[in-house]
Order: C-alpha cells, then structure tokens, then sequence
C-alpha cells in the first residue's frame, strides 16, 4: 500500500444488486479492469447501521427511503486495492442516476433508478478510509 497511486476503496453491492443477482457480474468488472479484491463479506445491516454509514446525508430529503432501502437485504461489501482506484471504481459505477450514466456502466446496464443504483463507491481518499473501517478490520483486509 505504499506505492504512490496505489490506493483503496469501498464497493457496496446494495441490496438491489443483490436480489438481481449480478454480484457476479459487478466483481467481474473489477477484475477484469485489473482492480484487486482486498476483502470482501455479504452482510445485512440494520437500519441503525444504515444511518451511520449514510450520516452525511442526514439531512437530505431521500434519508429515510434511502436508509429503509440499505437495510432492505443483504449486501456484499469489499475492498477494492488499485492504481487510483476511487476514481477508476467511480467510472466503473457510473453517475448516480443511471439515465446519465454513461453506456456500458455498471449503473447505466443495471440500475432501476437514483436511489437503487446497484452499487456504492467511496468518492475520496478520506472517505474511503472512513468507510472501509465502518465494515473491515485490519486483520479482514488481505496484503
Ligand atoms: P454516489 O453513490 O454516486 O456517490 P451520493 O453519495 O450523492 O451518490 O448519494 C448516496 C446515495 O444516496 C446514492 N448512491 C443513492 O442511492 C442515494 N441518492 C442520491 N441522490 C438521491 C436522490 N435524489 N434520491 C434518492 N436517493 C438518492
């Protein structure tokens, strides 16, 4: 983890990619743009869990649908481990909505709409740390 560029990120499989069955399909993706999965486990969280982990967003309209929704299923969350991986995961995924996502997308080919966008990706470095620590242990995280 010390070269420079190599970075890590959290993926979020949520609970729609989940019930659509293209866990797969999403993890596939990421090898095969040379990404490596540094952890990876399916839990399911509470709606308690699903507000702290979405606290930035407390204040948004789409709070409590959003949370309910997180909380709806089980999700697979991982570690991505790559060159500049935030933002190549975030190409990867496509913008929120999956109308102006662009083609090929992880949202644009799977996503229903907004909120149910398949899948979640750390947009920063600060963020990333904070989020991984949410979900992993250090021991959980494979060099
Ligand atoms: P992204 O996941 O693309 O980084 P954020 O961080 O702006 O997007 O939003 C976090 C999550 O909140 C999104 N993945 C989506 O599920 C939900 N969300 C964002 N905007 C809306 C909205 N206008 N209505 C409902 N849900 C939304």
């Amino acid at each position: 983890m010390q070269q420079s560029g190599l970075q890590r990120t959290l993926s979020i499989v949520k609970p729609d990619g989940v019930r659509k069955g293209v866990i797969g399909e999403v993890v596939r993706r990421f090898e095969a743009a040379g990404i490596r999965i540094a952890a990876m486990k399916m839990i399911r969280l509470t709606k308690r869990e699903a507000e702290g982990f979405y606290a930035v967003h407390r204040e948004r309209p789409f709070f409590g649908s959003l949370t309910d929704f997180m909380s709806s299923g089980p999700i697979v969350v991982m570690v991505l481990e790559g060159e500049n991986v935030i933002a190549r995961n975030r190409e990867l995924m496509g913008a929120t909505d999956p109308k102006k996502a662009a083609p090929g997308t992880i949202r644009a080919s799977m996503a229903d709409g907004v909120e149910q966008n398949i899948v979640h990706g750390s947009d920063a470095p600060e963020t990333a740390a904070m989020e991984i620590r949410y979900f992993f242990g250090e021991l959980e995280i494979v060099n």
